[in-house]
């Protein structure tokens, strides 16, 4: 395919209307995903706000730059000054940069604020890291089953390569998460760009997070985003949300898929996997 053609194609993908819906990393993606719920939408405004500024700042000191540079060369300048101390100019250069913290301390701590002090959720979904897939508990559901990324050679037409799952997370739409995050060897970190959530998964430690799934069925991709070994890369994430009847159908079937497991049976479980594998 010619380049031009590459490019129309491209040009005519990203115009089409948004009728897929999924989030997920797209060729050529310059900015962050578009963002799903109130917590994302707030992180993406301010990531907007702080753009502008470090644009100002870096303009304004590029500028300052090739100002100094062009005055004061060794032509037009002959005799160089002895200035040491400036007392205005460093006030100014203390000053200014501490407003435009204070400024942007704003914005940042009311979306902290927001993150830390929703204490208000609907469900609550244990997120488990693993080596090298991730471990999906519903404490009020009593069920837990593991996601594993489906290999190259068995995807399906339909499915994205390195990002599709066995057994996705599925929850209602127009709901908030509380999601609590734990590992169960190395570091690993939850991460769904488009719903703001990123969290460290870690072994003997239980972090919190909540998230507000937006109405609408969708799919959210995400990634394990902490270099957690050989198969890092190997370990997505899919969160499914589908309407609230279509919920109560998946979770009749999980109940039966995946039975009540409690941790003991889970590793009898997969010690029989292995054994049968071995064989
Ligand atoms: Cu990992």
């Amino acid at each position: 395919m010619s380049y031009l053609k590459f490019y129309i194609l491209l040009l005519t993908i990203n115009l089409l209307p948004k009728v897929v819906s999924a989030s997920e990393p797209k060729p050529w993606q310059m900015d962050l995903q578009p963002p799903s719920g109130i917590i994302a939408e707030t992180a993406t405004d301010l990531h907007n706000f702080l753009l502008v500024v470090i644009t100002l700042i870096s303009l304004f000191v590029l500028a300052l730059l090739v100002y100094v540079c062009w005055r004061y060369k060794e032509n037009s300048n002959k005799i160089p000054s002895k200035t040491s101390h400036n007392t205005i100019i460093e006030v100014l250069w203390t000053v200014i940069p501490v407003l435009i913290l204070v400024v942007i301390a704003v914005p940042s701590f009311k979306l902290l604020y927001l993150q830390e002090t929703d204490k208000e959720y609907d469900m609550v979904v244990k997120v488990t890291g693993a080596q090298w897939y991730w471990n999906y508990e519903y404490p009020d559901e009593k069920i837990n089953f593991d996601s594993y990324m489906i290999e190259e050679d068995k995807i399906k037409d339909g499915q994205k390569r390195l990002l599709d799952v066995d057994n996705p997370l599925v929850v209602p739409e127009g709901t908030k998460i509380k999601f609590l995050i734990t590992g169960n060897d190395v570091m690993h970190s939850f991460f769904i760009p488009s719903l703001a959530v990123q969290v460290y998964s870690i072994a003997g430690r239980i972090n919190e997070v909540w998230t507000e799934i937006p109405k609408g069925p969708k799919t959210y991709y995400g990634q394990c985003n902490q270099i957690c070994g050989v198969n890092h890369a190997y370990m997505p994430i899919v969160l499914k949300s589908v309407s609230k009847e279509d919920y109560k159908k998946w979770l009749a079937d999980a109940k039966l898929k995946f039975a009540n497991v409690d941790s003991n049976f889970k590793i009898v479980m997969n010690n029989e996997k292995i054994i049968k594998e071995n064989n």
